[in-house]
């Protein structure tokens, strides 16, 4: 059995699982080796040799616990007929929309996705973790509604105040898509999935019921009626005190936590409703070796050996080195 699925169930490991958040990407060499001969970013995704290769480069180089499929969350924007583009120096680029009209059906594109979680799943050890992914509804919506990154996606936070029918038909959407999309993942061969929540920390106290704990639950709730025993992480970054109320409501089974959570806020509001993973901050790995260590060790006193899963508070940063992250997983938990 895989290692993420033991600890569900045992809820305790001789040791702490590790994976990193972005494990695969800009900062290693390998990958931007095969970034560099392939047209677009999203090309990249949908080619499963391509996908496959890339999701294994940081489990050859630093033999993780689990390995994440190479992907986005921008593929749902782009299975409904949303034109996703990724700019250099820019980031994403959609087409946005206003209205539930604008939205095709070319979920066919996913496909190829599927295709290269069975190429990994086929390589794959099976004591290791394999994770499939999707946005959470608000997060892809931002992407949707504003069009770009944003600092605060001050148009879709507007657009859900006022167009609150159209709201609720895209949100219903996406709800179906990505249901559908996280199911697929696991009948092709991920043992794990992982919903991401990037700006959940963006909305206001009082719509955080309707407009993130809400989506969620009808996401996990209609995967775990196909497949009830899928270990769910959901990572709701930035979403500070709500954490509370989002592990109480949303029936996962990992809470991923940013850096800013502080471990005594962890340990005396989440962690008897969920495992945890995550919050050491992605800077500290451009710090020197000595820092890394203390710091993740710190990390493990207190949320306790085997009973929660190393990670980030975020993905790695581009600027890491390489060297670093080989040296906090060589000697964590040592
Ligand atoms: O080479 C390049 O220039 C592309 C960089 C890149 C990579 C490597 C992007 C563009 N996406 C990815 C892969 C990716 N994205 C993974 C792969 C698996 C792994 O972790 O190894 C995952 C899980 C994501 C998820 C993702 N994409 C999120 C959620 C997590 C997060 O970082 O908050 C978000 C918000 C995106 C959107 C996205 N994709 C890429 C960019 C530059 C962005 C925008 C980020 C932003 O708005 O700040």
């Amino acid at each position: 059995m895989s290692i993420i699925k033991n600890l569900v169930e045992q809820r305790i490991l001789e040791k702490t699982p590790i994976w990193l958040m972005r494990q695969a990407g800009r900062y290693m060499p390998e990958y931007l080796a095969v970034r560099k001969n392939i047209g677009s970013f999203l090309d990249m995704c949908y080619t499963p040799e391509v996908a496959s290769e890339i999701t294994m480069q940081p489990m050859k180089k630093f033999n993780f616990d689990a390995a994440i499929i190479f992907s986005d969350i921008l593929v749902i924007p782009d299975s409904l007929g949303i034109n996703v583009d990724f700019v250099k120096d820019k980031g994403p680029v959609l087409s946005s929309i206003t209205s539930v009209s604008e939205l095709k059906n070319k979920k066919y594109k996913l496909q190829k996705i599927y295709e290269a979680i069975k190429l990994v799943s086929n390589n794959l050890d099976k004591h290791k973790s394999f994770i499939g992914f999707a946005g959470a509804p608000w997060t892809i919506l931002c992407y949707m509604i504003d069009g770009s990154s944003s600092k605060n996606f001050s148009k879709t936070k507007s657009f859900i105040k006022n167009n609150k029918k159209e709201y609720a038909k895209i949100i219903e959407i996406l709800i179906d898509s990505i249901s559908e999309h996280l199911i697929a993942q696991i009948d092709h061969g991920v043992d794990v999935v992982q919903l991401f929540d990037s700006w959940s920390g963006l909305v206001q106290p009082e719509d955080y019921y309707d407009v993130i704990i809400h989506p969620t639950k009808e996401i996990i709730s209609r995967v775990k009626k196909q497949h009830p025993n899928i270990p769910f992480i959901c990572f709701p970054r930035g979403s500070s005190f709500l954490y509370k109320d989002y592990v109480e409501n949303v029936g996962l089974d990992i809470i991923g936590v940013d850096e800013f959570v502080p471990l005594w806020w962890i340990k005396e509001n989440l962690s008897k409703h969920a495992i945890i993973q995550g919050n050491m901050d992605p800077y500290i790995l451009l710090e020197d070796k000595q820092k890394i260590i203390n710091t993740a060790n710190k990390i493990e006193t207190a949320l306790g050996r085997g009973k929660y899963i190393f990670n980030l508070g975020h993905g790695v940063l581009p600027t890491t080195n390489v060297e670093n992250v080989d040296y906090l997983r060589k000697n964590f938990g040592n």
